[in-house]
């Protein structure tokens, strides 16, 4: 089933805390929270892992861990966020085998997403949708309208990822897209609160 949930949160250093969003993400009733500390130990990180998954506990807001499969299982979290270039999905659904996990994957285009059906990942990102300043390693932008179309193609859940603000959101839902991660949009906001309400009344006029 194709999931519609609109914003889907990433935090990396955000300047109001991490805490701080976390409330604010249960507090707006998002689905989807992804922790995404980049240059920190896995212990800093499980650390705060736990303390997230303590105010998303008993929510409807899951929590994500990027990347390290080691930290997401020390958490017990939702779920699993990996790249193309991290381990391999079958591998990390072995390793953790409880049911119920959540295991996304990055996708750069229509040829990869179409190769991560075979993998069967709950719901894939799809990017760059623009330029970003966030994430220096990225692929080629991919464009809104391709995004959308990836997006609307595939069969199950996705979320469009990259350079997107409130700004350019319209287009994105324009092409076909109705769910979206943001980092920089709430992470660089003094009142998370308030760009969260702002992106998901975006969506809500958009969806209903
Ligand atoms: N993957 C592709 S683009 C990106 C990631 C993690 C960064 C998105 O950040 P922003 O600030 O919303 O452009
Ligand atoms: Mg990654």
């Amino acid at each position: 089933m194709k999931e519609n949930f609109g914003l889907y949160l990433i935090l990396t250093d955000p300047v109001a805390g991490y805490e701080a969003c976390a409330e604010a993400a249960v507090e707006a009733d998002l689905r989807y929270l992804q922790l995404r500390m980049k240059n920190t130990s896995q212990d800093e990180i499980i650390r705060m892992g736990k303390r997230i998954k303590s105010i998303t506990d008993g929510t409807r807001t899951r929590l994500i861990m990027n990347d390290s499969l080691e930290a997401a299982m020390a958490c017990d979290a939702d779920g699993i966020h990996l790249g193309q270039t991290d381990r391999s999905l079958n591998e990390a659904r072995k390793t953790w085998n409880t049911p119920g996990k959540i295991f996304g994957l990055s996708t750069h285009s229509l040829e990869q997403a179409l190769q991560a059906l075979e993998l069967s990942p709950d719901y894939i990102g799809i990017g760059p949708v623009f330029p970003t300043q966030t994430k220096m390693d990225t692929d080629p932008v991919v464009g809104s309208q391709e995004a959308g179309r990836i997006a609307h193609e595939i069969p199950i859940s996705s979320v469009v990822i990259g350079g997107i603000h409130p700004a350019n959101l319209p287009k994105v839902f324009q092409a076909g897209a109705t769910n979206f991660c943001v980092v920089s949009a709430v992470n660089q906001s003094p009142d998370p609160r308030l760009a969260i309400h702002e992106l998901q009344q975006m969506w809500k006029s958009h969806t209903f």
